[in-house]
């Protein structure tokens, strides 16, 4: 490392090194340090907001500190980092995780309280970096704990929006959303690197031009220019000194703003432009699993792409190495197809920027990358129509133009005369617009592609993708299983249950080799481990149901049943399928002698997620859970049997307190739609059991913790095909139950029927989602839960043995197969 002060200085450099706090005393100092001097405040009026910023710029010093010497040790070792390019990084809160990973939780909690803080009320005041929308923003936030955890050299580059996904309220049953400004008090987990600033250029013209050697040069010129500049925020990793690095890009406009236009005497136009550079990094597209094709969300791509290529080209330049071994140092992962934008790029740097011939820049460019899809929905993927595309970035349009037709050339030599292959595997589509197919871009521009769970990895391979894999053969493809970090989603989310496991597994080790939960296995038919179980889970169910209380205004009985479903409401999760389903319920116990009624397991019927803002349909879902509540909750025959709750704004802080408190969670998406899912992991890691089909990532954990531990209905993924074909060209009856269930809605029992017309009709209609096929079994299922529920034991043991048998769902393993398999990459230990 070149050192810029001159070796007779470094002497006091040296006795002056800053350190780390110590014990509860140097925190303590730090934080008043901190309240007097950087909040500007004091003893008379340091309430819990300040307390707050000062405990987490105390900590964050720390994180500093470690951060560090993290990135001196990566570059003086030298080795290949990992890049993770992610548009969304769902992270929550950062203090209670921060403390943890460094392991001064115990310190700081004492710390303050003799300070006279409750740690708790601390915690309170941070607001959730809600910057994604749902399963793969989180999953980045999971992948980036994991590659510190697991002491990977790897970083994070996003986008630092200044509005998150949006907040929800629920207003006479109705989502109604309203903007996430999550950075008023300043941020205390970044670092602004105003010195890292970065050109970025959109729109202009092309033109080429044969230089003195004879060689054909492109030159890209004449568009405006943006800024991107640096924020970075430290990522510790739990139990070890690593410290990675997420850096988020915020744009700005350039220096050089319309002098021409301010010399003319039009000052406000001038500045308008400038302001306009801003919006770039604004805010976060509130869409999941769907594409709607705006030029701001490509330019967002494109700034981003650009800054962070050219970041991690300026390190590589650094080290004095060829080009060709680019991707000994560099790996790059693409977080779906956001970020194929840097295929291009890198393309284009290397031949139109650095000279290197087409044929060794294209073998640099997919020896970097990798690809992971996130779906099969085709509304979700991505396609940019040609003239848009063209005007905004025309340099980069033409060298799609010449990957595609060197790609083809290669099909056509492979499989010569097969005119409809080359035709359906054409990065372009040949549509009016024309678009351009970013999947077909990912994967021709990556060494790898990958699924999130194994079923979804075999069917983009029989589906979506079939025609590549025909061309590449099978090996290019493969499966990764997502997994969650049990930091947050189980020392954090539930740390009475955290420290019964550890109880019995001895240590906290399980924390970072979550394998260790088979120890417990041997108990879960031990009476007092069992009672200890149980307290905790009721502990949980205390807690949400206080929640509740506080939020929805109303009391939920805790020894009821707690069935859980959280998460982005869609219309292939099918949560309609789940209000069905209690509004059955609600008819059959209206329908009860009092007799029958003594038979009934009380159930308390959990929804929470937000709908994309133009999702008419999902929307709709929303308003009729809540109108099924305000019926059921407030009748008088049904009491304590059956109570309907929607949590509302559904995020990263309310998912901690939810998802300890179930017993069943619904994870219920028609078969083959839904690619993995995460929170199913997070569910059962937390002692709750699965209603699900066999979608997903159900599968995989029906095969760890066993058939007899979760409920699974419903038709298969192969069947899905026949049944949508069916319902198209013939009338499918509909599922008796179902029927009596929307004769109750169009009766007006909750409220005016027209309001669920669409809903309804799409059920009745062509049933996309085949709601009416799994009704049937889906009540099955629940009835069975009914009963089981009953047998206390059974259930507990039950509970206590899945979670044993949890260990594969890590997010450390899953980081473990990609370092493996897809980035070979290292670990680096950090002393
Ligand atoms: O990614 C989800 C999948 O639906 C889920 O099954 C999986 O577990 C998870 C992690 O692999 N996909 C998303 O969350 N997708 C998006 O949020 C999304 C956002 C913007 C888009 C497209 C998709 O343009």
């Amino acid at each position: 490392i070149e050192a810029s002060i001159p070796s007779e200085s470094r002497q006091v450099w040296q006795k002056f090194g800053v350190k780390e706090f110590g014990g509860k005393d140097e925190f303590q100092q730090e934080f008043i340090r901190h309240v007097e001097t950087t909040l500007a405040r004091s003893i008379y009026n340091c309430d819990d907001l300040a307390a707050y910023q000062a405990a987490s710029q105390a900590i964050r010093d720390r994180l500093i500190i470690a951060w560090n010497k993290t990135q001196q040790k990566h570059t003086t070792k030298d080795q290949k980092r990992v890049y993770y390019l992610s548009l969304e990084f769902l992270m929550g809160r950062a203090m209670d995780n921060a403390m943890l990973n460094a392991g001064i939780k115990d310190i700081t909690k004492a710390g303050v309280a003799d300070l006279g803080f409750k740690i708790e009320d601390l915690l309170e005041q941070e607001p959730d970096a809600a910057l994604g929308n749902g399963g793969l923003g989180r999953l980045a936030a999971c992948f980036i704990d994991s590659i510190a955890s697991t002491n990977y050299p790897g970083w994070g580059y996003g986008l630092r929006y200044q509005y998150g996904i949006f907040k929800q309220r629920i207003v006479d049953g109705y989502q109604v959303e309203s903007p996430d400004y999550w950075l008023t008090f300043s941020n205390p987990w970044e670092i602004p690197r105003y010195e890292i600033q970065i050109d970025v250029m959109f729109y202009g013209y092309t033109r080429k031009y044969t230089n003195d050697d004879g060689k054909v040069v492109h030159v890209w010129e004449g568009g405006e220019q943006v800024q991107a500049v640096a924020y970075d925020v430290p990522v510790p990793g739990y139990g070890t000194e690593t410290t990675n690095n997420l850096r988020l890009w915020a744009s700005k406009p350039t220096r050089e703003f319309d002098f021409e236009k301010f010399n003319a005497g039009d000052y406000e136009s001038s500045v308008r432009e400038s302001q306009k550079a801003e919006t770039i990094s604004a805010v976060l597209y509130p869409n999941d699993n769907f594409y709607s094709g705006k030029e701001l969300r490509l330019k967002q791509q494109y700034f981003w792409v650009a800054a962070s290529l050219n970041d991690i080209i300026r390190r590589f330049k650094k080290t004095h190495r060829p080009w060709k071994e680019f991707p000994d140092q560099v790996a790059i992962q693409l977080n779906d197809t956001h970020p194929t934008l840097a295929v291009v790029e890198l393309q284009r740097i290397l031949v139109d920027m650095e000279g290197v011939e087409w044929d060794d820049a294209w073998k640099i460019v997919t020896n970097t990358f990798g690809y992971t899809n996130h779906t099969v929905l085709p509304e979700a993927l991505e396609k940019w129509p040609v003239p848009l595309f063209q005007n905004l970035l025309p340099r980069h349009m033409e060298i799609i133009y010449d990957i595609n037709l060197f790609f083809l050339q290669q099909v056509e030599k492979l499989f010569p005369k097969e005119r409809e292959l080359l035709a359906r595997v054409s990065i372009i589509e040949e549509s009016s617009p024309q678009q351009v197919r970013m999947a077909y871009l990912a994967i021709i521009g990556s060494h790898k592609v990958n699924g999130v769970a194994e079923l979804h990895s075999e069917l983009i391979k029989t589906t979506i993708f079939k025609d590549f894999v025909t061309i590449y053969g099978p090996d290019k493809f493969m499966n990764v299983t997502n997994g969650i970090t049990p930091r947050r989603w189980l020392h954090q989310a539930n740390p009475k249950l955290s420290d019964l496991i550890a109880s019995k597994v001895g240590s906290y080790d399980f924390l970072k080799d979550l394998n260790l939960l088979k120890k417990i296995e041997p108990f879960a038919h031990d009476p007092k481990f069992q009672d200890e179980w149980v307290a905790i889970k009721k502990f949980n169910k205390a807690r949400l149901a206080a929640h509740i209380k506080q939020y929805n205004g109303f009391d939920i009985n805790i020894d009821a049943l707690f069935d859980v479903q959280v998460k982005r409401i869609h219309e292939y999760k099918r949560q309609q399928m789940n209000i069905f389903g209690v509004i059955h319920r609600y008819l059959s116990i209206k329908a009860m002698t009092e007799k029958e009624k003594k038979e009934v397991t009380p159930r308390v019927c959990i929804f929470g997620g937000k709908s994309a803002p133009g999702y008419y349909m999902a929307k709709t879902i929303i308003k009729l859970i809540n109108a099924v509540s305000e019926v059921v909750n407030a009748d008088a025959d049904v009491g304590d049997l059956l109570k309907v709750v929607f949590i509302a704004d559904y995020n990263v802080s309310k998912a901690e307190i939810i998802i300890p408190a179930s017993d069943i969670s619904q994870h219920i998406s028609t078969a083959g739609t839904e690619a993995s899912g995460t929170s199913n992991m997070k569910f059962v890691l937390n002692g709750g059991l699965i209603l699900g089909t066999v979608d997903g990532a159900n599968i995989e954990i029906t095969r760890e913790v066993g058939e007899n531990n979760i409920f699974l209905f419903g038709h298969l993924a192969e069947s899905v095909e026949d049944l949508r074909h069916k319902h198209r060209f013939s009338k499918v009856p509909l599922d008796p139950n179902l029927e009596k269930v929307f004769e109750a809605i169009e009766s007006g029992t909750f409220g005016d029927p027209n309001i669920y017309n669409s809903l309804v009709s799409s059920v009745t209609g062509s049933d996309y989602y085949l709601v009416s096929d799994d009704f049937q079994s889906y009540l099955d299922a629940q009835k069975l839960v009914d009963q089981d529920f009953k047998n206390k034991d059974t259930w507990v043991s039950r509970s206590i043995t899945a979670v044993a048998n949890m260990g594969f769902f890590s997010s450390d393993r899953a980081i473990d197969e990609y370092a493996e398999s897809i980035w070979n990459v290292e670990p680096i230990a950090v002393e």
